[in-house]
């Protein structure tokens, strides 16, 4: 650890700006996309020294993380919690130190706002509540009944707010149009868990004709499921279809499906927050106070052109049609 530091010393005589960042995984497409844009920006030629720790799912790894950067005195520490609570004690730490954290993608719930300097990431419960109002636009063109939707919702990682915020989305949806959701499950954000949970979904409920995945990897797991039990995925869910709504837009292969029309829409989510949070990083180098939060702003893909745009919350936003 001295020797970190001495390391860490160094190279902030040579004026590098030293960041340490708490990167939570690598579940997901979405997540490498993200990291990558943090290493990307953060290079020597642009002046930085990135430190980055792997927290591999788990809170503590994180924790221990944050206080490794706070011993080898970092300039910045950004994090990408994978939780939303429990944060409080040890950014308390990085406070005290003098160190000023940026959150990244994810949401910490915090008892003082100013134990974080500043937020950048997606508005998750309208990511989740315009892909449920997708669904509802293409019942309503198609003349599907409310007691014919039947849902399953393979959801992200219970607690992390993109979970929180696109199960609440769709909760909101089903309250208000009375479709039935017959069961939430995790998928813990990754393609293989997708697969399992899916499998076990079809074996308990047969007439599932909606897969809400959280993500595009556990919309990928999905549709393997699918297919090998021998079902079709698509559009005609009265006709024997399950339907796919996912979210990120990251992923190739999801991109892909979209084509094909075996997802029938994703929720776009943007990974590429690199630039977003040295835009930040330059404005306190500079003495200035960043916004607080900042969302990004984000579309609809899908291949089908039955729905053309949505509107939620009197904001009209459009379907981005991917040709085939
Ligand atoms: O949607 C998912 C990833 O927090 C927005 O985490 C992120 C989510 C993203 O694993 O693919």
């Amino acid at each position: 650890q001295e020797a970190e530091a001495t390391e860490t010393a160094s190279l902030k005589s040579d004026r590098y700006i030293v960041v340490g960042f708490s990167q939570l995984g690598a579940e997901s497409d979405w997540r490498s996309a993200n990291t990558e844009s943090m290493k990307e920006t953060f290079t020597t030629e642009n002046g930085y020294k990135l430190i980055l720790e792997d927290g591999q799912q788990k809170q503590v790894n994180q924790i221990a993380a944050i206080r490794s950067f706070i011993q080898q005195d970092v300039d910045y520490i950004v994090l990408a919690p994978v939780t939303e609570t429990g944060w409080d004690t040890v950014l308390q730490e990085a406070k005290d130190a003098g160190i000023p954290v940026i959150i990244v993608d994810r949401m910490v719930e915090v008892s003082d706002e100013d134990l974080f300097t500043c937020w950048v990431g997606s508005d998750f419960e309208l990511e989740g509540r315009k892909a449920a109002e997708w669904l509802n636009q293409y019942a309503s063109q198609k003349n599907i009944a409310a007691e014919e939707i039947h849902i399953v919702n393979i959801q992200g990682t219970i607690g992390s707010s993109a979970q929180i915020g696109r199960s609440r989305g769709l909760l909101k949806a089903v309250n208000k149009y009375g479709w039935e959701l017959m069961a939430e499950v995790t998928g813990d954000f990754t393609q293989a868990k997708g697969r399992e949970v899916m499998e076990s979904l079809l074996k308990k409920y047969d007439n599932i004709n909606v897969v809400y995945c959280e993500n595009d990897n556990e919309a990928c797991g999905a549709i393997e499921a699918i297919e090998a039990a021998g079902k079709k995925v698509g559009s005609n869910i009265t006709d024997g279809d399950i339907m796919v709504i996912s979210f990120d837009g990251v992923k190739q292969q999801a991109m892909d499906y979209v084509i094909e029309d075996k997802i029938a829409c994703i929720a776009e989510c943007n990974p590429l927050h690199g630039p977003r949070v040295k835009a930040a990083i330059e404005l306190l180098e500079k003495g200035k106070t960043p916004d607080k939060l900042s969302y990004v702003d984000e579309e609809l893909f899908s291949a089908n052109e039955t729905v053309k745009a949505i509107t939620v919350d009197g904001i009209t936003y459009l379907v981005t049609i991917l040709s085939k």
